[in-house]
């Protein structure tokens, strides 16, 4: 039997040492899952609610009221549920709150109890959960984005851009993917060095160089050169994407660089974005402007036709705001964190709408993650054709990359490349 027996839920750290919500849960014939959810840093206000404790344990960021809710609410709710029953889990958890955001229990005590539920699930049959989920058939090894170098909130905002990545669209296998980008960071390191940037020794958030470059097109000419340096060629093997997360850029009136001292207007912003596209081989770019400018988001995407243009703020992982999107055509991708939307089902449901709009999916960690893998397992299994988990440094973000490169290994697996055909 494969009903729900005992859900257990304690406070574990993040990789920033902030509380976050792990649970295990049990079933019947013996199997059990666990999960340990992510939190972001450059949030946007559309999120599902992360329930903290506030007072002085931890800053504030204590979540035990979050895991007292999975001990008792949660767990009432879900003992006796049949995991094994595709969604039924997750269908309990989204009426339990009264609130589509969870502002009342908290979205990551839902989002752990709804992972550890699917990993159970998959114990139970005896399969990896990215089977599980995708069922059967090759497993689609997503194309990785990976981040150099860091910037905004992630890196005490060295440079304005959040993240620069590299994506490797020439590899023929994950493996040969992440050999790849780990020359580039490895070069942007000795040449940033080389420059003078003493800081580049010290990793960021997501692991990306957290230094001070200059300017953000000095960033983007450093990360160029590192994959000259790398031996590879730009854009034919290597591209770049950038996320601005530009939500963190907003002032009220407009949009501050702060780093190179400028004011710019949402026009001027997606200009800017347009000169970096231009002068260097950029595929993607994430969060261009913030997340309530709809109609800026649709003639941005149309200014930088050919380029994939990603939603994360934007969208928040919400099933209306896509919907919005994709009426306005303000993207062409969503980016999909889990932890936005609350719960396993709601963030697939997400991904396959975009799908079914013709548009590119990205799942995405959280800059503050930790060392369980199950995201690399929902990339896989929900075929998203694309991953960003931060850098290859710091063991959170490995997690994720290793346990890809385990299933490249040992899984029956392809590695699709949804750029081969755009470039
Ligand atoms: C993002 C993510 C990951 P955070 O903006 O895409 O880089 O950051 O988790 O802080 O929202
Ligand atoms: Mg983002």
């Amino acid at each position: 039997m494969t009903r729900i027996d005992r859900v257990v839920a304690w406070e574990a750290l993040d990789s920033r040492a902030r509380p976050t919500v792990a649970c295990r849960v049990s079933l019947s014939d013996g199997s059990s899952g666990r999960a340990v959810v992510p939190s972001g840093a450059s949030t946007g206000s559309y999120e599902a609610f992360e329930l903290r404790d506030g007072g002085d344990r931890y800053f504030g960021m204590g979540v035990r009221r979050a895991v007292e809710h999975v001990n008792t609410t949660l767990a009432d709710a879900v003992t006796g549920v049949d995991a094994a029953e595709p969604d039924a889990v997750d269908l309990v958890l989204e009426e339990l709150d009264g609130d589509s955001r969870y502002a009342r229990l908290g979205g990551n005590a839902v989002l752990a109890v709804s992972v550890a539920a699917g990993r159970a699930a998959a114990a139970a049959a005896g399969v990896s959960l990215a089977r599980r989920l995708h069922g059967p058939g090759a497993l689609p090894l997503p194309m990785p984005m990976i981040n150099i170098i860091s910037g905004g909130a992630h890196a005490g905002r060295a440079i304005d851009i959040q993240d620069l990545l590299v994506v490797p669209v020439g590899a023929d296998s994950f493996a040969q993917a992440l050999e790849w980008c780990a020359r580039v960071r490895e070069e942007a390191r000795r040449l940033a060095l080389a420059d003078g940037h003493a800081a580049a020794v010290l990793v960021a958030d997501e692991g990306g160089l957290g230094v001070p470059v200059g300017g953000n097109a000095d960033a983007l000419e450093l990360l160029t050169r590192a994959i000259e340096a790398a031996g590879l060629t730009p854009g034919a093997q290597l591209a770049v994407a950038i996320d601005v997360a530009a939500n963190q850029l907003w002032t009220g009136d407009g949009y501050e660089l702060a780093a190179e001292g400028r004011a710019l207007t949402a026009g001027e912003l997606v200009d800017e974005i347009a000169g970096w596209v231009a002068r260097h081989p950029v595929v993607s770019v994430e969060d261009v402007l913030r997340e309530d400018d709809w109609e800026g988001w649709a003639m941005a995407t149309e200014r930088l036709a050919g380029v994939q243009v990603v939603g994360d703020d934007l969208f928040a992982t919400d099933h209306s705001r896509l919907a919005e999107g994709t009426r306005r055509q303000a993207a062409n991708a969503v980016l999909v964190k889990v932890n936005q939307n609350g719960t396993l089902r709601g963030a697939r449901g997400v991904l396959e709408s975009a799908r079914r709009a013709g548009w590119a999916t990205v799942v995405s960690a959280r800059s503050g993650d930790t060392e369980d893998d199950w995201l690399a397992d929902l990339a896989v299994g929900w075929g998203a054709g694309q991953i960003k988990v931060g850098s290859l440094h710091r063991s959170e973000r490995c997690a994720k990359w290793n346990r890809l490169l385990e299933l490249e290994a040992t899984a029956d697996t392809v590695f699709r490349n949804p750029w081969r055909e755009v470039t």
